[in-house]
């Protein structure tokens, strides 16, 4: 295979590969209003929300007492009329409605609403999955949201293309509030966390983990997240979390380094980030060998650390480019440095997709990106005269885009 072949394959490989997409704040249809989608929705992403107020000076509380397309008119007059839109999640937009096959250069926002319009949510899930190169999803589910509890307790839902995972951060990171509410689900927890507390979170946490046959357990840590430590958290974590994640065998995910609501006025989109001690990463692998954990961590600076750490525990999978990280440059380079530091042994990316459509430019923008990495390092072994066929590339790419994830929560797909 020489060089020009090896790009032909590579990018033939990647983008016909069917995904499985990690982490998103997606919902199946059941789930109704919950799912979002639509160029109104697209448009109003809380990372284009962030880069409109860059630009006005409107007060956010006005800005928020808008309509979705009250809104949607001022992102899309200000980010993309009045000035051009560069950043990854402007571009995002244009990605979207050009794969769409919808006519990115008549700016006309009102024509795309009319495509969104004539489509059912029924039919749009079909449209983004096949355009997108997705085969399934895994959700963000909480129990702790009302709006979706009702669902699960109700209805529940149907559609295998989207997975669950059980997303715990009132337990973990607001205990204090959350055991009233775990009491009133009959629970029989109290403030102090005395063996009862212990034993009844762990019931929570098994009964919910087999009613939505969630694939593992998730949270979002600070930067100073820190086990162990003298904290509800850190107990519930060694006490509940470890033990039932590996009783059920499901990995405990941890997304560590995001500080909440930095700007509380700007909603969603007010959350920032900060560095974080991979050194909690070291000790949870360590001490719990037979427990497998999932890590994406927030602050660039932890990525090589991160990388090093899944080095030396098997029992860590190191997943996605998440959130700011979400961005050309920074994908190119760490996954760079984790293909020369882990081989293919990682989840190179996630969507964290909010909207369903932006699976379309989240999958695209990434799927150039990993190819070139590709490209570049089967080159590398090329130059040492290593033949390298397309079923070997085929399997390499599956394992990368899907596979891996897989193989590591012990399923054999
Ligand atoms: O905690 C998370 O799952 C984060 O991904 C979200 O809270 C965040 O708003 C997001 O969607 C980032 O892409
Ligand atoms: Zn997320």
């Amino acid at each position: 295979m020489d060089k020009q072949q090896l790009r032909e394959v590579v990018v033939h490989e990647v983008n016909r590969v069917q995904i499985t997409d990690v982490h998103t704040h997606l919902y199946a249809e059941n789930f109704r209003d919950l799912l979002l989608w639509g160029i109104d929705e697209l448009v109003t992403y809380h990372y284009l929300i962030a880069e409109y107020f860059r630009y006005s000076d409107m007060a956010y509380a006005d800005f928020f007492a808008l309509s979705k397309q009250q809104q949607a008119d001022l992102i899309w007059q200000k980010l993309f009329i009045e000035h051009s839109p560069v950043s990854e999640a402007q571009r995002g937009v244009l990605t979207v409605l050009a794969k769409l096959g919808l006519d990115v250069s008549t700016r006309d926002l009102n024509s795309y609403r009319k495509y969104f319009a004539s489509m059912s949510t029924t039919d749009y899930i079909n449209k983004v999955f096949e355009v997108a190169g997705v085969k399934e999803v895994v959700m963000t589910n909480d129990p702790f949201d009302a709006a979706e509890k009702q669902i699960w307790d109700k209805i529940g839902y149907s559609d295998s293309r989207f997975k669950a995972a059980l997303r715990i951060d009132p337990l973990l990171n607001n205990y204090e509030r959350s055991y009233i509410q775990l009491q009133k689900w009959g629970y029989k927890v109290s403030k102090d966390l005395d063996q009862q507390s212990i034993g009844e979170i762990k019931r929570f946490l098994s009964e919910w983990i087999t009613k939505m046959n969630a694939l593992y357990l998730a949270v979002s840590l600070p930067p100073t997240f820190m086990v162990p430590e003298d904290s509800l958290r850190s107990r519930i974590i060694e006490q509940c979390v470890i033990p039932v994640s590996r009783e059920e065998d499901v990995p405990f995910a941890m997304m560590i380094g995001v500080n909440k609501q930095v700007n509380f006025k700007l909603g969603l989109a007010g959350d920032s980030l900060g560095k974080s001690n991979v050194g909690v990463v070291e000790y949870l692998c360590k001490n719990y060998p037979d427990n497998k954990f999932m890590v994406t961590m927030l602050a660039k600076e932890n990525q090589h650390e991160l990388a090093i750490t899944a080095r030396k525990f098997r029992n860590l999978m190191v997943f996605g480019c998440w959130w700011y990280l979400n961005n050309p440059s920074i994908i190119d380079e760490i996954t760079r440095m984790r293909m020369e530091t882990l081989g293919l042994s990682f989840i190179p990316q996630h969507s964290d997709a909010r909207v369903l459509d932006q699976l379309i430019y989240k999958w695209t923008h990434s799927r150039a990106l990993i190819a070139e990495v590709l490209i570049d390092k089967y080159s590398d072994i090329l130059d040492a005269d290593w033949g390298l066929t397309e079923a070997e590339i085929k399997r390499d790419v599956e394992d990368l885009f899907s596979n891996n994830f897989w193989q590591f929560l012990g399923h054999n797909k």
